[in-house]
């Protein structure tokens, strides 16, 4: 099955309408994912090997602007810089943008209010982006499931964003993934913060993308994931239906550093953590033992996210004066 046949099936007669003349525009939050996403059953159509659960971050992500232009390419700006053709996010985008035209090139703007390269999942919020544009633009009026989906093919994660709170992506079981949906949990933890550590800001050495598969094949640990992942989204779930943030904090950090274990057992092993990294954590397991409860949680990268209670929010941001608070 390819991603076209998927297509096929949300969008029917639909495929057809006529794209409006006038630019759209759409916003996206970007998400962390407090169970994660780590494995995929079918590559082609990102369907993940378990369920995850995530968080949105409420106004931070992408804001993108479509229109159909005249021209016979499609023009791919990002923060207001001209994307060129030869980069993978100008083919990521017109890959993406192929299943959905016929015969339109487009104007895409993306812009994002997210800290650049800092493990803040911009392909997640641009993909969802892109796609509420595209309903708008073609007048599909698509369920929220069904933008869950095709936002999925652009990016397994962005499925999480097409929603605001607290989010769970279903991994389901069905061939075509039409059952591997995101929707959104009816619950919220008021007073639950969020804060980005950045320890390093560089390029990613391996995309998530790569690092996953290679954690697949060739991890020994990987075979106990599935297991981890089911304890944890039940206490996940638990814990966000009982407001309860001490449950959701050590899920979210054991959850995290299970991933990591088993990237570094894949071969060639996948550390993302650098030395700055393991000291946060110490210092992040000291303000623990002292009283503070702030737990955190790591994805593809060496920053650290962390979680905490407003009431402790002065403690942390001596503790860690470069912490942006990104969620609130
Ligand atoms: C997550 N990550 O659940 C996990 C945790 C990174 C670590 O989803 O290949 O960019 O596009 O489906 O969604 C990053 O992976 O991968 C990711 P593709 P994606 O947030």
């Amino acid at each position: 099955m390819k991603k076209s046949d998927v297509v096929q099936i949300i969008l029917g007669e639909k495929i057809k309408n006529p794209p409006s003349s006038q630019a759209v525009q759409a916003f996206a939050p970007t998400n962390i994912a407090l169970c994660k996403y780590w494995g995929k059953r079918n590559r082609e159509l990102n369907l993940p090997v378990t369920s995850s659960l995530s968080i949105s971050l409420g106004n931070r992500g992408a804001t993108v602007t479509l229109q159909v232009n005249q021209r016979q390419q499609d023009i791919i700006t990002l923060n207001g810089a001209a994307v060129h053709e030869g980069s993978i996010f100008y083919q990521r985008a017109k890959e993406f943008l192929d299943l959905f035209r016929q015969g339109h090139y487009f104007d895409l703007h993306s812009t994002s209010n997210i800290p650049i390269a800092a493990g803040l999942a911009s392909s997640a919020c641009g993909f969802a982006a892109i796609v509420l544009a595209l309903d708008k633009l073609f007048a599909w009026e698509l369920s929220s499931p069904q933008l869950s989906i095709l936002a999925r093919l652009g990016s397994g994660s962005a499925s999480r964003s097409i929603y605001q709170g607290f989010v769970k992506w279903h991994a389901g079981i069905e061939p075509n993934g039409m059952d591997s949906y995101a929707e959104t949990l009816p619950h919220d933890l008021p007073g639950l913060m969020i804060g980005l550590c950045i320890v390093n800001d560089k390029e990613k050495m391996l995309s998530s993308r790569e690092a996953m598969q290679r954690t697949v094949e060739t991890s020994l640990l990987y075979r106990v994931w599935p297991e981890k992942m089911a304890e944890d989204l039940i206490l996940m779930t638990q814990a966000i239906a009982n407001q309860d943030f001490s449950l959701l904090g050590v899920t979210a950090e054991s959850n995290a550093l299970a991933m990591h274990a088993t990237m570094q057992s894949a071969w060639p092993p996948i550390v993302y953590s650098l030395p700055e990294t393991l000291a946060m954590m110490h210092e992040v397991w000291q303000l623990r033992a002292g009283g503070v409860e702030v737990y955190f949680t790591q994805d593809a990268g060496p920053n650290l996210k962390l979680l905490f209670l407003e009431k402790d929010v002065n403690v942390l941001q001596e503790r860690f004066p470069n912490m942006e608070i990104i969620a609130q």
